[in-house]
């Protein structure tokens, strides 16, 4: 493909490769210069100790080996790309995100960093207080503020043009990768993989990512696995295995591994007292594998094959080009490089003095253009980043057009374009209507997770065009009775389908992958480039991911403050097969802690959705898919034979203000009357037995001819059907807790919440209630395979813990007397037990439980 390939390895190259290899050592040079340098940015005078920074902070060994593929990429693209369009959309991510100094230097070398935060470009906000513009004062500013606390952090981030992924918490790139070339035809993203990342368990079920992605309607990935041999402390699995074992591994895995052995120990090329990469081969070697890596790929496109999908393993020294050995260690090619060597060069000379024979040996004064000292002449550059020069012609030469430049991909970063493609919703009644009939109170038999099944069905059927929707799940679709999908889309399978598999096929756009972690990876990797997803899946494994949403959480922070990042579609998740009702699997599958996980982040953009019942699931899936740069999770179970509490408008209104007071389950009040007793309810299951409590006591009350005493106190029951994340600086925590303190009032408080009662509490405490008028219930870690009502008597949320804590709360407030407190709580007790028996006996709860209605 390339119109001077290189011949053999040994042969001297068609290529001039002299500009590459001073791009290369800007490169390395500014990577490094970022650690220690707050001043003499370009070492015009001997370095001293006021040259160095305070804290000498960041990674530099696993910086060279993507340097090299940086500038190795930007050749081979600038080369390519004018007369190969199909070369023209590429994005880079990069594995190890602590590789950032390397990155950032290139994004300086490509002008993006100037695009972005030069004084040139008045459109875009620049979010820092000194500019980045393509000179030696931009450069020197680049250095100096790298890690600093109002300056560029140490890792690839949301301020990082191109990047959209952190690399912070390792093992997101291949399945970051994968959601991002879902559907997006024409891209080709290229993908650095530390070998250290490697090793965890997301990055290892993502190499499978291509089996989901025929490469004929989607983009393609490009693995390029840096192994530089050893992680923070030590060597790395992949670094110690031989190249058969490599090879054999990712053939199996899929792959057409390529291996270039760039190491100074044990490749030919080795030159210890040069930069083994001031000679040709090594360049040769890799140009030639990009040129077979993107031809091969250009070619499976055809087809649609992703078998055989070409990678390339580049073997490299960790802290390649660096410092080579100090007193006696050796350093480069040694886990000693990974974060900063020398560390000491502030207060040792004889550190300092190593460490200005290494920043020299890049020679960075020799590559600067010659006339970029003529002030006049810079004061006219300024003016337009586009044709400024700072370096020689020859390292300028290789970056590619601004357009086909992988930092200003308009996939990533919006540049003024529509980057979202917006999502048509579907019509709520038209989704009612299929699945609900008639959507007034009924205690008939409705199934939240039909009607997600029926309503991402249509979102399915209203973007076929589009193709900007996809659903990830392990394995659940059908386990979560979401199977309705299947009527509109099919789950992606690019491996062999048989006869007998069902709702699967090579195009599908249901994503089903046995590990979360990878599934979550891919969702942020399709939204985060303009798209729309939902992972759905069982609410005890959901805790599997929390980190990568508390990732994901703090990406979203700092987007939401650049105005060049664009709006993106909130991350919403579906928490089912909840634990209250564990029929099949019982103890190990009931766990609520993604709810306290998600709730306890301190954020105003984390909301949990509790819908009582299948409407009000309508209701909250439309907010979560017309909603922005958020994080959403509904919660609701799945079982048939829900009731519905709600009308239509009700419902509505109470997904619209997150809490209502639901009258028809609470006594009438006069004008300047308040409740005595509130009885919340957060949750489908817990809101029932909230309401079935209520619907208990009056009857005891009735039972027992107490009408003078029921006529004493008034009973109300609030139904919260959104929990937001409190952020203590934000507005909208303020206005929750002062709506929840209003509504309660005086009021004693129980409250049944699906979750751990520990969560909930902390809001009723932010609404100004003292503790001891609240008691709040919810999952205390009791359960096994039992019935539903079962498990809230174990966790003490039942109707009859309910009726029981009314009692002893009017015996507190002097509304009954004693007399009546024990005798209530006697005939409690005897039904709670009557029902036990019956579940012991049946392994069933009794029909009275299972058709009970309220108020008949
Ligand atoms: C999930 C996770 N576990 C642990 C760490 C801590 N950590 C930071 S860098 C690193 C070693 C990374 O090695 P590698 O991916 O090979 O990076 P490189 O050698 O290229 O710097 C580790 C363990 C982390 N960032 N993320």
């Amino acid at each position: 493909m390339t119109s001077k390939t290189p011949k053999k390895k040994s042969e001297k190259s068609t290529f001039d490769f002299s500009g590459l290899k001073k791009y290369l050592r800007i490169l390395n040079y500014v990577s490094a210069a970022q650690f220690y340098l707050k001043d003499n940015f370009f070492l015009e005078e001997p370095l001293e100790v006021k040259h160095i920074k305070n804290r000498l902070l960041g990674h530099w060994g696993g910086s060279n080996g993507p340097n090299f593929i940086l500038a190795h990429l930007n050749f081979y693209l600038k080369q390519n790309q004018k007369t190969n369009s199909k070369l023209r959309d590429i994005i880079f991510l990069l594995g190890p995100g602590h590789a950032f100094p390397g990155l950032q230097a290139n994004l300086f070398l490509e002008k993006s960093l100037t695009y972005y935060y030069g004084e040139i470009n008045k459109n875009i906000k620049n979010i820092y207080d000194f500019p980045v513009s393509y000179d030696k004062e931009g450069l020197a500013n680049v250095i100096k503020h790298f890690g600093s606390p109002n300056g560029f952090p140490t890792h690839a981030s949301p301020v990082t043009p191109g990047a959209f992924l952190e690399g912070g918490e390792l093992g997101y790139s291949l399945a970051n990768a994968a959601g991002a070339v879902m559907d997006n035809k024409d891209l080709i993203a290229v993908t650095v993989v530390g070998d250290g990342e490697a090793e965890t368990g997301t990055l290892a079920t993502s190499w499978h990512a291509s089996k989901f992605i025929n490469s004929k309607d989607n983009g393609v990935i490009l693995p390029i696995f840096n192994l530089n041999g050893y992680k923070i402390s030590g060597p790395t699995i992949f670094g110690r295995m031989s190249n058969e074992e490599l090879t054999d591994l990712f053939k199996g895995l899929g792959y057409e591994p390529y291996i270039l052995d760039a190491r100074s120990d044990t490749n030919i090329y080795a030159n210890r007292n040069n930069h083994d990469l001031e000679k040709d081969n090594v360049h040769i070697l890799m140009q030639e594998l990009l040129d077979k890596c993107f031809t091969k790929i250009l070619e499976m496109k055809k087809t649609g094959e992703t078998k055989g999908l070409p990678m390339i393993i580049l073997q490299s020294d960790k802290g390649w080009s660096g410092i080579k050995s100090y007193a006696g260690e050796k350093i480069e090619g040694n886990h000693l490089s990974h974060q900063v060597p020398l560390a000491k060069a502030r207060t040792d000379k004889k550190q300092l003095k190593a460490l200005e024979e290494w920043l020299n040996s890049y020679k960075i004064n020799e590559l600067f253009s010659e006339d970029i000292n003529d002030s006049q002449n810079l004061i006219k550059k300024r003016l337009k980043d586009e044709n400024q020069v700072l370096f020689l012609k020859e390292i300028e030469d290789l970056v590619p057009e601004k357009m086909w430049r992988m930092s200003m991909n308009t996939h990533i970063q919006q540049n003024g374009k529509g980057k979202l493609k917006e999502l048509k919703t579907p019509n709520l009644s038209t989704v009612f209507k299929k699945t609900i009939l008639n959507t007034e109170k009924d205690w008939g038999r409705h199934s939240p997770m039909n009607l997600v099944g029926e309503y991402l069905r249509e979102v399915f059927k209203l973007n076929k065009a589009t193709k900007n929707f996809r659903v990830f799940s392990p394995d659940e679709t059908y386990s979560n009775k979401i199977q309705a999908i299947f009527k509109e889309e099919e789950r992606a399978f690019n491996l062999e389908i048989k006869p007998w598999d069902k709702d699967i096929s090579k195009r599908g756009r249901v994503v089903e992958m046995l590990s979360e972690n990878t599934l979550v990876g891919m969702q942020t990797g399709y939204i985060l480039t303009g798209r729309h997803g939902f992972f759905v899946t069982y609410e005890a494994f959901a805790q599997v991911v929390t980190s990568m949403v508390d990732q994901y959480l703090k990406f979203l922070r700092v987007a939401n403050e650049i105005n060049w990042r664009g709006d993106v579609s909130s991350l919403n998740t579906i928490i089912t097969s909840v634990g209250w009702l564990q029929e099949h699997n019982g103890y190990s599958h009931q766990n609520p802690g993604i709810i306290d996980n998600v709730l306890s982040l301190n954020s105003d953009l984390v909301d949990v959705y509790f819908p009582i019942d299948a409407v009000a699931t309508g209701y909250a899936l439309e907010k979560m898919v017309k909603s922005k740069n958020k994080i959403n999770v509904l919660c609701v179970g799945k079982d048939e034979a829900r009731p519905l509490f709600l009308s239509e408008k009700e419902s509505k209104r109470n997904i619209e203000e997150g809490m209502t007071i639901l009258n028809t389950f609470s006594d009438r009040l006069k004008k300047y009357e308040a409740y005595d007793l509130i009885v919340t309810g957060v949750g489908d299951y817990l809101s029932l037995e909230c309401v079935a409590g209520i619907d208990f006591t009056n009857r005891l009350f009735k039972k027992y001819g107490l009408k003078k005493e029921r006529k004493d106190f008034k009973l109300g029951f609030l139904n919260i059907s959104k929990l937001s994340a409190s952020d203590p600086l934000s507005e909208k925590t303020k206005d929750f807790a002062e709506k929840l303190g209003e509504i309660v009032g005086n009021a004693k408080v129980f409250a049944n919440f699906h979750g751990h009662p520990q969560t909930l509490q902390r809001y009723f405490f932010e609404a100004g209630k003292n503790i001891k008028d609240v008691d709040v219930r919810g999952y205390i870690e009791r359960g096994g395979i039992t019935t539903l009502l079962h498990m809230h008597i174990l966790n003490k949320t039942s109707r009859f813990h309910v009726a029981s804590w009314v009692v002893n709360t009017l015996f507190d407030l002097k509304k009954i007397n004693k007399l009546t407190h024990d005798f209530l709580q006697r005939d409690i007790k005897q039904e709670m037990d009557e029902e036990i028996a019956y579940i012991n006996e049946h392994f069933i709860d009794s029909e009275k439980i299972r058709n009970w209605k309220f108020g008949i």
